[in-house]
């Protein structure tokens, strides 16, 4: 298990929920943050807040360079050079500004998209607004009743017509990892680009860009025990070279008259006016953290904890477990249903003992159609849970089910 040390980093652990001291097994919504990020984030307005890019000055060269620091992290920590992270605001900024440019440059009518029935909206709703836009169209590959991407639809549906693959890398949901390496070896065959939702996996596993094989990979800060209001766009050098920006303004230009403008090199080609700079400082600082536990290590204890929770809830019969059933083709959360209760009300029941998890279409409503149900429960698991917590989760769905079922 994880060293006991790393739970007392994070502050808000410390905090009760009523009575009860807080379970928090959220975290594929968000993750909360180690003091080691707070302090980071806080130190920069302290003593280094100034614009970046812009001043001459020397307090906005520092600024700038702890901004440019951050982004060398985050690119080191997928294996990429720094001039193919692009910052955002999240995931959601980052796969809009996919579908926008891949959209502008690469779509036509008659085109087509390929996303997944078990996609997150991010990953649909901008490429459905794009194929709208441009005249395509946009498919969708089946889940399996295991939870799997259906591979012979995959084969069926990709065509010398496929523009773009868009496809989480682990589901939300279902939790499934999805075999990128083969999914983009498939797509590149007919020349289309590969875009990842890296959401629910960079924060958990080892990734490096090159293994992947993808064209774009989009993460969240938040995620990874970093802040709010950031996260990154990775992209191959030379598809980032031909992509339109998304947002124009400020420091993305090269040169500028009145009725026309120059684009400025990537990154800086999408990244419009002022960025979220403390907030990079501080996602530098949880990437910090990430790799002094090592990733290897943060998937293992992920993964330890996925199969307590998931042997703990296949082991009672009135609960339905939804996606693949062996914890290694797993992220680290687990979603279910109990038999005869609303999905609101056992995460209602759960809180009233200090647990935190999540009810509801957890954005994937489409997913949820496809597994016959209009919500389900997750619990989910990060860096700072525990073996103890798993157990307590799984007793409180016990007596949910006494006192509801
Ligand atoms: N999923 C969840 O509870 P943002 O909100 O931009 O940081 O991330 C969006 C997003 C995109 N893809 C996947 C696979 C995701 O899981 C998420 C965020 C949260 O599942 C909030 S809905």
């Amino acid at each position: 298990m994880m060293d006991a040390t790393v739970r007392a980093d994070f502050p808000i652990l410390r905090r009760a929920v009523g009575d009860r001291p807080l379970i928090y097994l959220d975290s594929a919504a968000t993750s909360h943050k180690p003091e080691a990020v707070v302090e980071a984030e806080a130190r920069f307005y302290r003593e280094a807040n100034a614009n970046v890019r812009r001043g001459v000055y020397r307090l906005s060269a520092a600024a700038t360079d702890l901004y440019e620091e951050a982004r060398a992290k985050v690119a080191a920590l997928i294996g990429a050079i720094p001039e193919e992270v692009i910052f955002t605001r999240g995931t959601t900024e980052a796969l809009n500004l996919a579908a926008y440019a891949v959209g502008e440059a690469r779509v036509g009518p008659e085109d087509e998209v390929l996303v997944t029935e078990m996609e997150h909206h991010a990953n649909l709703i901008p490429w459905q607004e794009m194929a709208r836009r441009r005249g395509a169209r946009v498919r969708a590959v089946a889940v399996t009743p295991g939870g799997e991407l259906d591979w012979d639809d995959f084969r069926q549906k990709l065509s010398p017509r496929t523009k773009a693959v868009a496809v989480a890398h682990v589901s939300n949901v279902l939790g499934t990892v999805n075999p990128i390496p083969e999914i983009a070896a498939a797509a590149h065959a007919v020349g289309a680009v590969v875009v990842v939702d890296a959401a629910q996996s960079v924060p958990h596993m080892p990734l490096r860009v090159g293994e992947l094989g993808a064209d774009l990979v989009a993460f969240s800060g938040h995620k990874m025990l970093g802040p709010t209001g950031i996260g990154a766009l990775w992209g191959r050098a030379e598809l980032l070279a031909e992509l339109p920006p998304f947002l124009t303004g400020g420091e993305m230009i090269r040169e500028v008259s009145l009725d026309r403008a120059t684009w400025a090199d990537p990154p800086a080609k999408f990244e419009a006016g002022t960025p979220p700079i403390a907030q990079a400082v501080g996602l530098g600082a949880a990437v910090d953290y990430l790799q002094g536990i090592g990733m290897d290590e943060v998937r293992r204890h992920g993964r330890e904890l996925t199969s307590l929770a998931l042997a703990g809830l296949l082991d009672r019969p009135y609960v339905t477990v939804y996606g693949p059933l062996d914890p290694a083709a797993r992220g680290a959360l687990v979603a279910f249903s109990v038999d005869g209760i609303h999905p609101h009300d056992v995460a209602t029941l759960l809180d009233e003992e200090g647990i935190a998890i999540r009810a509801g279409h957890h954005c994937a409503q489409p997913l949820h159609r496809r597994l016959g149900v209009p919500a389900t429960c997750r619990a989910s698991f990060y860096v700072y849970n525990t073996g103890e917590e798993v157990a307590a989760f799984l007793a409180a769905v016990d007596r949910a089910w006494e006192a509801l079922a």
